[in-house]
C-alpha cells in the first residue's frame, strides 16, 4: 500500500466513525439541552449525488480534462473499480447501462448522451462545447455495486461568457412547446413535480415512451451542481399513466436555494429539453417553538 492510499483508507477509517458516532448519538435518544437549543437538518447525514469523482471504490476518469471548443468533440472516459481496472460490466438503468450529463457550470449547455463503450471499458460519445467550465455526470450502475453518480471537470479552452442563472418561473418553452411546472417543495420533504405539456394551446396527449417513461428530468443545485435522485411516478404500458400532457415525478431537495431542472420528453420520435428554475424555500419547522413554547429551563 502505497501514501496516497494510507491516507485514503485513513480518511474512510474516520468517515466510518464520524457515521458511526452520529448514528448513536441519534439511538440514545434526546438530549434536552441539545433538542432544545437547534434542530438538526435531517438531510445533513447524506451528501447529494455528483459532487465527487470517487465512490465506493468507483472512480469516473476523463481521458482529457482540458480540450477545445467545438461541436461534435468526441469524449472518452473510463469507470474504474477499486483495483483501478476499467469496469466493463454494467445493469441496466432506464434502459441504458450509462448516462452521461454534460452541462456547463453556469447551467448552459445541457447535454444527456448515451455512450457507446469499447470491450476495455473506454466509453465515448460526441458533445458539443462552447468555452467555458463543465461538468460530466456518469449515472450508472456497476455490476455487483449500488446505482451511482459520479461527476468530473472539463475545462473547455476560450473566451467564456458565463450567463446569469435564468429567474425562476413555472413556465418554460422549446420548439413551440410550452411546458408548466405545479408544485411548491420545500427543502427536506418529499416532494411532486408536475410537468404539463401544451402545444399551440392544446394538450399533448401522444408522449412517447423515452427511457422507461414519458420523461426524464435532471435536478442540479445551482451553487454546486450537486445532482439530485428523480424517481418518475408509473411507466408507459402500466394501465394507469397516460401519454400526456402530465408527467410527474417525485425528488427531494435537499437544501434550500435555486436548482436547474432539465425535462427530457419525445414526441413525433424527437426528444427536447424543457429547462426550469426553481427556488426551493425552507420547510418550516415548528419543533423549534413547539419546544420551546414547553417551557424547558436553560
Ligand atoms: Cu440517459
Amino acid at each position: 500500500m502505497n501514501a496516497p492510499q494510507k491516507i485514503a483508507g485513513f480518511i474512510v477509517g474516520l468517515a466510518v466513525v464520524f457515521v458511526a458516532a452520529w448514528g448513536v448519538g441519534a439511538t440514545l435518544g434526546p438530549d434536552p439541552a441539545a433538542t432544545t437549543s437547534h434542530v438538526q437538518p435531517a438531510a445533513a447525514t447524506e451528501l447529494p449525488a455528483g459532487l465527487s469523482s470517487t465512490e465506493n471504490g468507483y472512480t469516473l476518469r476523463l481521458a482529457q480534462t482540458r480540450v477545445d471548443a467545438n461541436s461534435q468533440v468526441p469524449l472518452r472516459f473510463r469507470i474504474t473499480d477499486g483495483s483501478g481496472s476499467a469496469v466493463t460490466r454494467y445493469l441496466d438503468n432506464h434502459e441504458k447501462q450509462l448516462h452521461l450529463i454534460v452541462v456547463r457550470r453556469d447551467m448552459a449547455g445541457f447535454q444527456h448522451v448515451h455512450p457507446t463503450m469499447d470491450s476495455a471499458g473506454t466509453w465515448s460519445v460526441p458533445v458539443d462545447l462552447s468555452a467555458g467550465d463543465y461538468r460530466v455526470f456518469a449515472d450508472f450502475v456497476p455490476e455487483g455495486g449500488e446505482k451511482l453518480t459520479l461527476g468530473a471537470d472539463l475545462h473547455v479552452a476560450g473566451r467564456y461568457d458565463p450567463q446569469p442563472l435564468p429567474a425562476p418561473s413555472a413556465t418554460a418553452t422549446v420548439d413551440g412547446f410550452t411546458v408548466s411546472l405545479a408544485g411548491s417543495p420545500k427543502a427536506t420533504e418529499p416532494s411532486m413535480l408536475t410537468f404539463s405539456v401544451t402545444r399551440d394551446g392544446k394538450p399533448v396527449t401522444d408522449l412517447q415512451p423515452y427511457l422507461g417513461a414519458y420523461g426524464h428530468l435532471v435536478a442540479l443545485r445551482a451553487s454546486d451542481l450537486a445532482y439530485l435522485h428523480v424517481h418518475p411516478m408509473g411507466e408507459p404500458g402500466d394501465g394507469v399513466t397516460p401519454a400526456g400532457p402530465e408527467i410527474g415525478f417525485h425528488t427531494t431537495f435537499p437544501t434550500d436555494g435555486d436548482y436547474r431542472l432539465f425535462l427530457d420528453f419525445k414526441h413525433q420520435n424527437v426528444v427536447r429539453t424543457a429547462e426550469f428554475t426553481v427556488s426551493v424555500d425552507r420547510a418550516p419547522q415548528p419543533t423549534m417553538t413547539t419546544e420551546s413554547s414547553q417551557g424547558h429551563d436553560h
